[in-house]
């Protein structure tokens, strides 16, 4: 953990003043140097009163996702371990894809307050106001054949849904990356990947989850079809918890695909998402199929059967 993380902790542990004298012994700087990183926290919006004689107190956090704020609540060994925080930036997306390119290792993390440009599907935009929700981007390493690689889909979504859930929400799952609570649009992921010849070189996992956005913060092109998670709960959440939560359940399914391999992935995406026999509507670059849901096959593609005959579909926006 970094200094700041350090000197943090002990501004946590009591309730009371903390001398500058007994940080600065424990942690083996000089007063001055800890006066600098107390200095340093309040520019990042932690509120700490000095008291002559007594030393400082924490009075209140900001609702940033500072990485040592997210570590509080990781459980992942591997998972946000590095956590990369940036206030504002084009896509998180494409920055892990440059750390991955420059041998990040696995499980690094980029995580900002806000995008410029964050990325949907099929050159889609992602709304991203500062310092509302959760734009987070993940590396991952696994050894796939690039034809296997498609399931990492499933993987975003179902610890986006397990996330939800330990909120109490009931989110459905649609293919292939939507996460809906209440029928509304509650968070997208977007899989980009560098493959050479027979082998993945990385996945870069992408996360935006509507956290506390409000109904007047969206566009019009979105209200009526997005939602929050404080729309739905009205409560408003600390985006670092929410953020070390969603990593902790991203690793339980990146062990499961590691495991048990990919098909497995989507055998339990398939369960949750309650898919089969449901009657859909998809659009594929301007065709429209319509079926019944067969289920999803082992690559990760829908079945749509369409009165006996089955389309494999491998990309394509659904509506029920
Ligand atoms: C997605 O695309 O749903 C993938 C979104 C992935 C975003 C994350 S944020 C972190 C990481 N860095 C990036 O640059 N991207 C990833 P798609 O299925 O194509 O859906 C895009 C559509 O969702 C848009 O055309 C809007 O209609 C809608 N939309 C945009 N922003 C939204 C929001 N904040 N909440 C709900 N819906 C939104």
């Amino acid at each position: 953990m970094n200094r700041i993380g350090e000197i943090l902790g002990f501004l946590r542990e009591k309730d009371e003043h903390i001398s500058g004298d007994y940080i600065s012994s424990r942690l083996g700087l000089t007063r001055t140097a800890v006066w600098k990183y107390v200095k340093q926290l309040r520019q990042m919006g932690y509120a700490i009163d000095t008291l002559k004689g007594k030393g400082y107190s924490l009075r209140t956090v900001p609702d940033r996702l500072y990485p040592w704020e997210v570590k509080r609540y990781l459980r992942a060994e591997l998972l946000g371990r590095t956590i990369r925080y940036q206030e504002s930036i084009d896509s998180t997306n494409a920055l892990a894809f440059q750390l991955a390119l420059g041998d990040a290792a696995e499980g690094t993390c980029v995580v900002a307050e806000t995008q410029k440009a964050g990325k949907g599907r099929l050159q889609r935009k992602w709304f991203s106001p500062y310092g509302k929700n959760l734009y987070l981007s993940v590396i991952l390493r696994p050894s796939l054949h690039p034809s296997s690689v498609y399931p990492i889909t499933f993987l975003s979504s179902l610890a986006v849904y397990d996330t939800l859930h330990q909120f109490g929400l009931k989110p459905t799952l649609k293919w292939p990356n939507d996460v809906l609570v209440n029928g509304k649009k509650i968070c997208g992921t977007l899989l980009e990947l560098s493959t050479e010849a027979d082998l993945v070189r990385f996945v870069i996992v992408g996360i935006g989850l509507n956290v506390n956005m409000r109904k007047g913060e969206m566009p019009d092109e979105i209200r009526s079809k997005a939602t929050s998670l404080l729309l739905e709960t009205k409560i408003v959440y600390e985006r670092a918890r929410v953020c070390g939560m969603l990593l902790n359940n991203l690793e339980t399914y990146f062990d499961l695909l590691r495991n048990h391999g990919p098909v497995k992935l989507v055998r339990t995406w398939e369960e949750k998402a309650q898919i089969k026999g449901k009657s859909l509507e998809v659009t594929q670059q301007g065709a429209v199929f319509k079926g019944v849901a067969e289920g999803i096959g082992d690559e990760g593609a829908l079945l749509l059967n369409d009165h006996g005959k089955v389309h494999k579909i491998i990309a394509g926006d659904v509506s029920f």
